[in-house]
Order: C-alpha cells, then structure tokens, then sequence
C-alpha cells in the first residue's frame, strides 16, 4: 500500500461506486479496497464516495469500527476525499429521516433543502462554485460547473467557516466543499463532472507542490439547464443491440424491408455525446417491457462499458418492474434496478410500472410501499428514481368532457378543437390507460420519484419543437425537476423550452442521431439567449 499509484477506497456496498472506480481507473490509478478499519488507518489517501441514505452509512461505519479509524484518520490530518454523502457524515448529524448522529468532525446539522420558495429538491444539475478559501483541488476550474444530486446539504455557520472551501446557491447558500491541511470533502459528484471533475480528483490524487494562488474572479451562477442525448435501444432482427429512432414511437423503417432503423452502436454514441458536451446520457432499452431485461445481458454490459468513458450521469430504463421468469424464479423491481446500478447507472428510469403504481395509489389513496418507485427510492434515494411518461394528446372540444386535466392549447387540435388532455400510455405507447400525466405526474412525485422525463407521443421525431402546453402544465404542477422531451428539430426550439416552461432539462434524440446539430451548438445559442449552461 506504499505504492504512489495506489488509491484506498471506502465502499460500504451501498450503492453504485462504479463511476468513481472508473474515474480512478481512469487516471491511471489502483484500487484498494478498504476490508478492515486497519486498512484505513494505513491508506496512503483514502477516498470515500458515500451513497445511500445518511442513516445506514452510519451503522455500518459504526458497527465495523471504520467510523472510528476515520476519525483518527482525518484528525491525523492524513489525504482524504469524501464525496456527497462522505462530506455529509462529518458533521454532527442530518435531520434525514433523523436526526441520526454523524462522525461530528465539523459542526453543523445536515438538513434538507427548502423546496417552499420554488427550488426544486433535489437538486440535482450543474452549478459553478464561490471558492470562499484556497481549496487545493479547486483551484483549477474557474467558473465552469460541477454535478450535483442531493435533496440534503450542510449550510455555512460560524462555527464551522474554518472548513468551508466554497459554497453554492441553490435556494440557500450551502457548503459545496470544506478543506482542512489534507483533508478534503466535495457535496459534488466530481466522478460525474465531466472533464472539469476528473480535474479535482487528479489534484487531489497529485496535489501540486507549489502553493500557486490561481483564482478566478467568479460570476453569480445559477442551477445550470440540462441538455440530454437520448438513446432508444432495442435488440434488431439479426439480435445485435442498436440505436434506434422512431417517429411517435414507430422504429419501423417506412420501407419494404421494415427493419428496424440502426443508427449506431450504443456504447460508442453515447461517448461521442459526451465528448460533445451532453450534460448526461439516457438509455432507453424499448422493448424492456416484454423482454426481461436482466434476460438482457447486452444491456448491462452497454452501460458496464459506456461508464468507463462517459463521466456524466447515466440513466437507464425499460423493463424496471416485479417479474417471474419461465423458471418461477421471481425477481423484485428492487432487483432489477440493482442490478442497473451496479452495471454502472446513476439513475433508473419506470415508464409502465409508474403508469400501474400511480392507478393504485389514486384507487386507493394508500401508499403500500411495494411499487417500484418506493422500493428503489427508498434504498436509493428519490434522486435514482426517474418517471418517464409517455403520453398522447387527445383532443377535446369542452373540458368538462373528461375528469382528466386539461389544457386549452396555443394550436387547436385538427377539428379545430380547443382543448387537449394528455392520456398516458404504456408499453412503448401501445396501450393507453384512464390517467392523465398531470394525475400521474403528482402521484409518482408523491411515491418518491425524484425527477420526470416527459415525453410527447404526438411530437416524437417530428423535428417541430417541444409540446409547450404539456410542459408548461407539468413543470408548474410538480416540485420535482422535469425534463422535456419530444420533438426538438433546432437550437431554438431549446431556447423555446427553457424560455417559456419551468424544465430543469431538455432530452432530444433525433436532432443528434441525424447530426444535424451538434449538442455544442445547442448550448452556444443557450448562452447567447442568457440561459445559463455547462461549456
Ligand atoms: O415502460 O418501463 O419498460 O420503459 C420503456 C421506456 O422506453 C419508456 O421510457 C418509453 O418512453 C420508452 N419507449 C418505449 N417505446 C418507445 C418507442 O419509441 N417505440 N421510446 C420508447 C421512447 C422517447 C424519447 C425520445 C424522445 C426524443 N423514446 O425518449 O427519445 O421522444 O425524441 P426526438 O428528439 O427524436 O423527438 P418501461
């Protein structure tokens, strides 16, 4: 463990550290895993990626006597980089599903974000930094923003300024790292930042030996808006994996053959996108819904591999439900999502299942704690858990006609008619169900989804822009983000969305497999209409 290329890393088996190996890995050092509280004591740098919920983190720590090595580690004022949730556990304790006590290096209660004066929690996007000291592993990154996804955050107080090493706003201003001698803690995820991430953790893996004071003068930020590449992906005729696109959800080539239309390899578009700036990449495995997915071997070995090169978030969905396979064997959605994360996925995306859960829970007002958004929240955090609806107009000529939703639309329908109600589907929209996304948006937020992917059936591949009223209406009913999809065509359909709804995100598929526009032209015409994004 004297080796220089050597990282010490503290998983407690709570989650996906994938990302974080990959980063490691990534700049050309080992791993060693931290079996014993002795293997902390004899780290040469130690990381410490915590994930999952407060609560749990702290009994393992406590239970296997790493909590204590820790303490002594860090009061040795030895390297250490705790990331998210290992910057939380240093302070005294966090009101998440608490108080629960914490290791109490740093003053300070851990609470959560105020969603009351119209932020949205979580938060999860990117934000630039106010360095309030000389940070070290900060020094390097200007004002170019980071990745975040918390619901929870420590706030600054005058007991515990000393630590801090840069702040951010997000409805509050609070602690976005600390720093004392050696020992360093980020609430970010520089494992999903992008170049300017892999920049942190190499200057704490080869800090400098001059203390050379590099600091920009930093501009106000705001939570920057999201642009997201979509990959649909579905096994072909031949059986190979590919890239797919579909106008309103029909993948069919027009043609004789009607094959399914291939535009590329999953692994290596999804590099190419995050070469190109996309801020995170979506897989949507489409036919999830008949194939079992964990049947789906290809698909966990995509993500496997797109999380050695993509250090953006990674979202995946298709199939995420309870299922019986042709052996009895019966496997939990919990299960399913597990599996997902462990093969690399930040995120987990339900469309269907949401769709079954959010009809039970309005039938009957209870929350059993059985559907798949409340098992994987529960265990993940309602950050991992991403409702994709998929809905369909339909219109209407007097709005009382339906006990749904409805909106008076900015384009009348083709008979002229006023209003619409957005019906949602299942099944890649071959099934539509009596709920409405706005029934189901506030019922999925309230089982513990931490963001929705709206899609447009209506607008999918059609190039015109997105659905603006469905948007409109869905982004003003929820506290939790939304991601627009469906139908961009041109930057200025971007502008468009962010201008006119309340969306955190803007997803697009086909704009970018026809490269037609580069995601970098998106974001340029974003900033030149002063929406804030990632450079
Ligand atoms: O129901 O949990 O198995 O999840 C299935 C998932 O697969 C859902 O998220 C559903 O949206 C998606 N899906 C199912 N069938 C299709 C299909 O196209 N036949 N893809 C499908 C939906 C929608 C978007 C698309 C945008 C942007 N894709 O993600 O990428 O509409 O496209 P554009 O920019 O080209 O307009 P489950």
């Amino acid at each position: 463990s004297n080796d220089d290329s050597v990282v010490t890393l503290l998983d407690y088996g709570a989650g996906n550290v994938r990302s974080v190996r990959n980063a490691i890995r990534h700049l050309g050092f080992q791993i060693k895993d931290v079996q014993t509280p002795k293997d902390i004591l004899n780290a040469r740098r130690l990381i410490f990626p915590g994930v999952g919920a407060f609560a749990p983190a702290m009994d393992v720590l406590n239970n296997t006597g790493m909590g204590e090595a820790l303490c002594t580690y860090i009061q040795n004022d030895r390297p250490f980089l705790g990331i998210c949730l290992g910057l939380q556990l240093l302070f005294e304790s966090s009101e998440e599903n608490g108080p629960v006590g914490g290791l109490g290096l740093i003053p300070g209660v851990v609470g959560r974000f105020d969603s009351s004066n119209g932020f949205r929690v979580p938060h999860i996007g990117w934000n630039a930094l106010q360095i309030t000291k000389d940070s070290e592993i900060l020094d390097d990154i200007g004002n170019r923003h980071v990745y975040f996804v918390h619901s929870y955050r420590a706030m600054p107080s005058n007991e515990n300024k000393e630590w801090i090493s840069s702040t951010c706003n997000y409805g509050d201003e609070f602690i976005a790292s600390v720093r004392k001698g050696k020992v360093h803690a980020v609430q970010f995820h520089p494992e999903k930042s992008g170049d300017v991430g892999l920049s942190v953790l190499r200057s704490f893996l080869l800090p400098k030996s001059s203390l050379t004071e590099k600091r920009t003068e930093r501009k106000a930020s705001k939570l920057a808006k999201r642009v997201i590449a979509c990959l649909d992906v579905r096994t072909n005729d031949e059986g190979d994996l590919v890239v797919t696109k579909g106008d309103q959800y029909n993948v069919r080539e027009h043609a004789e053959k009607n094959e399914v239309r291939n535009l590329g390899k999953p692994v290596e578009l999804a590099g190419k996108y995050y070469e190109d700036g996309a801020d995170e990449v979506s897989f949507l495995n489409i036919t999830g819904f008949r194939d079992f997915p964990l049947g789906d071997l290809p698909m966990l070995q995509v993500l496997r591999c797109a999380s050695e090169n993509v250090f953006v978030p990674l979202t995946v969905g298709g199939g995420i439900r309870d299922f019986t396979d042709s052996n009895d064997r019966y496997y939990s959605s919990l299960e399913v999502a597990s599996e997902y994360f462990r093969s690399g996925a930040d995120k987990i995306s339900i469309g269907s299942d949401a769709v079954h859960a959010a009809e039970e829970y309005l039938k009957t007002k209870v929350k059993t704690g059985k559907s798949s958004i409340e098992q994987i929240s529960r265990v993940y955090g309602n950050q991992a858990v991403v409702v994709s609806i998929d809905p369909r107009r339909v219109y209407l000529n007097d709005p009382s006609d339906v006990e749904f939703k409805s909106i008076r639309l900015t384009n009348p329908g083709p008979n002229g008619e006023e209003y619409a109600w957005y019906q949602c589907t299942i099944n890649g929209g071959r099934e539509g169900r009596p709920i409405g996304a706005y029934e189901l948006a506030k019922a999925v937020e309230e089982l513990g989804a931490g963001e929705i992917l709206l899609n447009c059936i209506d607008c999918d591949g059609q190039g015109k822009g997105f659905d603006i009223d469905l948007i409109k209406m869905i982004s003003d009913a929820v506290n939790i983000p939304v991601i627009a999809s469906s139908g961009a065509g041109a930057v200025e359909h971007f502008s468009d969305v962010f201008s006119k709804t309340n969306a955190s995100a803007a997803l697009a598929a086909g704009i970018f497999h026809r490269k037609e526009v580069p995601i970098r032209s998106v974001k340029e015409h974003l900033l030149k209409e002063g929406i804030e994004v990632r450079i």
